[in-house]
C-alpha cells in the first residue's frame, strides 16, 4: 500500500474512533527544544515532574532506534460543566482544572492510539509503534506543534485553530516513513491576555516560557508547606489552574463535549471542601480515584482545601479545620490547617490554635501555628 493512501486511511478512521485531530512529524532531533530544556533547566523553571534525560527527550531514536515518524493526536475536552453546583455561603467548593474533569485523559488517550496502532499492524505487519501520554519523556507539545496540530501560545499550551486549547495530546512513533503535515501559523500576535492575568506571574519574558516553579497548577500538586505568598492566590483551585487558558481569545466558545469519557460528575470536579477534610483513604479512590487529579494522593488536595476554606474565610468550617489541626497525623495538613484557621480569623479559631499549641511538638506545624496566631493583629486593631 502506498504511504498517501495508508496515511489517509489512518486518518479516516482516526475520526471513526474519536479522534479529534491527528497529525504526522519526522522523528528528526527537536534541537530548537533541547536547547530550550538546558536553559530552563538552568533557571530552575522546571517542575521535576518531566521525565528522562534532555536526550531521550528530544532524540527520539534514542527511544525507538527504528523511529521514522511520529503520529500526534489531540482530544478535545469541555471547558463548561453543564449543571455546575454553586459554591454557596453554605456550602463551599473547590475546583478541578479541567485537564482532570471525567475519567483520566491517559487512559483514554492510550486506548485510541492502541486502536491506532493495531490499525497500522493489520496493514503492515512489520509496523514498530511505541505509545506515549504525558508521562513519557518527549515533549507531547513540541511534537504536536511539528506535527500541524497547533502553534505554541505565549501561555505554552498548543493551541488548535478547531479546538482551542482545550486538547489533550498523546502520540506514536513509528517506524514507517510518513510524510509530515505543515506546521499552524504562530497567531498570538500581539496579544498578551495570559501574561497579564496569570496570578503568579509564572509566564516570563515576552511569553512562551514558563516558569513552573510559580505557575499554580505545578504549585497544586506539590506536597510540602505551600509557600505563604501562594496561599493567597490558589483561590479556591484544589487541583491545576486554567487561567492562562481561559482568558485565551483562541478559546472563546470552544466547548467541547464529543467524549463521554470527559464529562465532569460536579460533586467530584467541584467538590464540598469541609467533606474533603477527613475523607478516608477509601472514600478518596472511591471518589476521586477514576480523575486524573488524584495522582498525587490525597495530601496535597487537603492541603489545597484548607487554604480555599480560608479563601472564603468559611467560618461553618472552623469546628472541622480544629478537627484536623489537632489530630490529623501529617504536619502538613495540621500546620496549613492552624495557617487557615488563623486567616478566617474568629475569636474561637484563635483560642483553639493557642491550645493545640500546647501540645504540638513539630517545630514547621509550630511555625505555621505562630503564623496563624499573626492574623489576630491584623484582624483585631486593639
Ligand atoms: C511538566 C508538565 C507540566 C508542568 C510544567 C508545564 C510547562 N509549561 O512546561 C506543570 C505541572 C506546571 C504543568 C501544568 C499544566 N499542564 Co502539563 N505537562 C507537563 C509535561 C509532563 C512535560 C512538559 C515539558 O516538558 N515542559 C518543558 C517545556 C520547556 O517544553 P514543552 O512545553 O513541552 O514544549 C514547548 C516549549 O518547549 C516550546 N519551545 C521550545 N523551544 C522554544 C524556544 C523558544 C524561544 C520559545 C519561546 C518556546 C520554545 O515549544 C514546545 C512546544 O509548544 C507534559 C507532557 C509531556 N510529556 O510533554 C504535560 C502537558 C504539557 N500538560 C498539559 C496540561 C493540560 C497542563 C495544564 C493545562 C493542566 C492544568 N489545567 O492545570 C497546565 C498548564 C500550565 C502551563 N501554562 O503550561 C498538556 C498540554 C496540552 C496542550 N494543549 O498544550 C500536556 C501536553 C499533557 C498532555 N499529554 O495532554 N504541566
Ligand atoms: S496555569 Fe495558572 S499559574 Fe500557571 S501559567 Fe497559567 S495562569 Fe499562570
Ligand atoms: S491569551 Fe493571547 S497571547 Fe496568550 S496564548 Fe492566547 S492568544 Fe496567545
Amino acid at each position: 500500500m502506498r504511504t498517501e493512501e495508508l496515511q489517509q486511511e489512518i486518518r479516516d478512521y482516526a475520526k471513526e474512533i474519536g479522534i479529534d485531530k491527528i497529525g504526522f512529524a519526522t522523528a528528526d532531533v527537536f534541537s530548537e527544544l533541547k536547547e530550550r530544556l538546558r536553559r530552563q533547566q538552568e533557571l530552575n523553571y522546571q517542575s521535576g515532574f518531566e521525565k528522562g534525560t534532555n536526550e531521550e527527550r528530544t532524540e527520539p531514536k534514542r527511544l525507538l532506534p527504528e523511529a521514522q515518524s511520529i503520529i500526534s493526536i489531540a482530544l478535545a475536552y469541555p471547558s463548561r460543566m453543564k449543571n455546575a453546583p454553586r459554591s454557596t455561603k453554605e456550602e463551599r467548593r473547590g475546583l478541578f482544572a479541567r485537564a482532570s474533569w471525567g475519567l483520566d485523559y491517559h487512559d483514554v488517550l492510550r486506548d485510541r492510539l492502541a486502536k491506532l496502532s493495531e490499525f497500522i499492524k493489520e496493514r503492515v505487519p512489520d509496523a514498530i509503534n511505541k505509545i506515549m501520554v504525558d508521562t513519557g519523556e518527549l515533549s507531547d507539545r513540541a511534537v504536536a506543534e511539528r506535527a500541524g496540530i497547533g502553534f505554541s501560545g505565549k501561555n505554552t499550551s498548543i493551541i488548535t485553530p478547531e479546538f482551542g486549547s482545550f486538547v489533550y495530546l498523546g502520540e506514536m512513533m513509528t517506524n514507517i516513513p510518513f510524510i509530515p503535515d505543515a506546521p499552524v501559523e504562530d497567531s498570538c500576535g500581539d496579544c498578551r491576555k495570559c501574561l497579564d492575568a496569570c496570578p503568579t506571574g509564572a509566564l516570563v519574558g515576552d511569553g512562551g516560557q514558563l516558569n513552573a516553579q510559580r505557575c499554580i497548577a505545578f504549585l497544586t500538586q506539590t506536597k510540602g508547606f505551600l509557600e505563604d505568598e501562594y496561599r493567597f492566590k490558589l483561590g479556591n483551585r484544589v487541583y491545576g489552574c486554567d487561567t492562562c487558558q481561559q482568558v485565551c481569545p483562541k478559546n472563546k466558545g470552544m466547548d467541547f463535549h464529543t467524549h463521554p469519557e470527559f464529562e465532569p460528575d460536579p460533586e467530584v470536579s467541584k467538590p464540598k471542601l469541609i467533606p474533603m477534610l477527613r475523607i478516608s483513604n477509601r472514600e478518596f479512590k472511591e471518589k476521586f480515584g477514576t480523575i486524573s487529579g488524584s495522582w498525587r494522593g490525597k495530601k496535597p488536595l487537603q492541603r489545597n482545601a484548607l487554604i480555599a476554606l480560608a479563601h472564603y474565610k468559611d467560618k461553618t468550617a472552623i469546628e472541622e479545620i480544629i478537627e484536623v489541626m489537632k489530630n490529623d497525623p501529617r504536619p502538613v495538613i495540621r500546620g496549613t490547617a492552624a495557617w487557615s484557621l488563623g486567616k478566617i480569623g474568629t475569636e474561637e479559631a484563635f483560642v483553639a490554635i493557642r491550645e493545640a499549641m500546647e501540645n504540638e511538638k513539630d517545630e514547621q506545624v509550630l511555625f505555621e501555628m505562630e503564623k496563624g496566631l499573626e492574623f489576630e493583629k491584623s484582624t483585631n486593631p486593639h
